[in-house]
């Protein structure tokens, strides 16, 4: 009876095993081949907004890893570098396709920034941020959090493209806080609600679940499961007003010496999510 059970449930966890691998094979032909309709656009903007440490650089060098399909030289993470500029500076994250002379860069750009920490006088302006998506933030613009960007600026761009908009805005927090800190989510509801009424679409993305969760440690199949999860995930939905279904779970690489058909699952399932809303929105441009 035990050995049927176990042989049972063995090949339910084959059964889902395969459908997680074909799920993130049709992902991940779907982000490689995504081009954006307008031809008077090159690439899809994504504005990658949360606290020191949620893992937005984590994030861009994940989707590097995933489309790269092997570990990438990482960007700079707030565990490797203590120079607070590294995040002030607005600086925009391609990833490249192909080698030598045949090299390309896929049409998805990320920009992070942060502007959550707790205190008026650290983090970006939030006027900033308004610029930003708006696209009038030239490429190296040190934000100053004492002052904000102005119409004359050398950093001010007068007049943006339509590629220098942002096209999506994704909030990053992080699942392993006993406690998100009231005035981080305030602060990053505002965003979304300045993000709204310019009629970018909007997308949470829930990082450390690996570290807030044993189970989800454990195997990360087990992330639908974890009630300790969703109830985070209701609690970010409700703070910072995104539909539940806007939200999604990710494990970074962040330790990992190799690739994992896991996080990679987990990844491209948002990274799709967010080609397709940005995809919406340029349509609309
Ligand atoms: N276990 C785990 N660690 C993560 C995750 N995301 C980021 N990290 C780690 O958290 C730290 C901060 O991440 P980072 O990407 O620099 O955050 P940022 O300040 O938002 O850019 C780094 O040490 C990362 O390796 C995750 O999903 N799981
Ligand atoms: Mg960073």
């Amino acid at each position: 009876m035990f050995i049927l059970q176990q042989r049972r449930s063995n090949n339910l966890h084959d059964l889902l095993s395969i459908s997680v691998l074909r799920q993130r094979q049709e992902d991940l032909d779907y982000v490689q081949e995504y081009r954006p309709l307008k031809e008077d656009i090159k690439h899809l903007r994504v504005l990658l907004y949360g606290h020191v440490g949620a893992g937005k650089s984590s994030f861009i060098n994940s989707v590097s890893n995933v489309l790269r399909g092997r570990m990438t030289i990482p960007a700079l993470t707030s565990a490797m570098t203590s120079d607070r500029s590294f995040t002030i500076k607005y600086a925009t994250h391609k990833f490249s396709k192909g080698r030598g002379s045949s090299k390309t860069f896929y049409p998805v750009v990320f920009n992070d920034i942060m502007g959550l920490e707790d205190g008026n006088n650290s983090g970006i302006h939030p006027d900033d941020i308004k610029l930003a998506l708006k696209g009038h933030v030239k490429e190296g613009h040190k934000f100053n959090p004492a002052g904000k960007l102005e119409d004359g600026d050398f950093g001010y761009n007068p007049s943006p493209s339509t590629d220098d908009k942002v096209h999506v805005l994704a909030c990053v927090l992080s699942a392993n806080t006993p406690q998100i800190n009231a005035s981080v989510l305030q602060k990053m509801k505002k965003v979304r609600e300045t993000a709204s009424e310019l009629g970018i679409p909007q997308i949470g993305l829930m990082t450390h679940i690996d570290s807030a969760c044993g189970e989800i440690e454990k195997d990360l199949k087990n992330v639908y499961r974890s009630k300790h999860l969703q109830k985070k995930i209701k609690d970010f939905s409700s703070a910072v007003g995104l539909p539940l279904n806007c939200i999604f779970p990710i494990k970074n690489y962040s330790d990992e010496i190799d690739m994992k058909e896991d996080v990679d699952t987990l990844i491209l399932s948002a990274l799709r999510k967010i080609i397709d809303f940005g995809d919406d929105f340029i349509e609309k441009c």
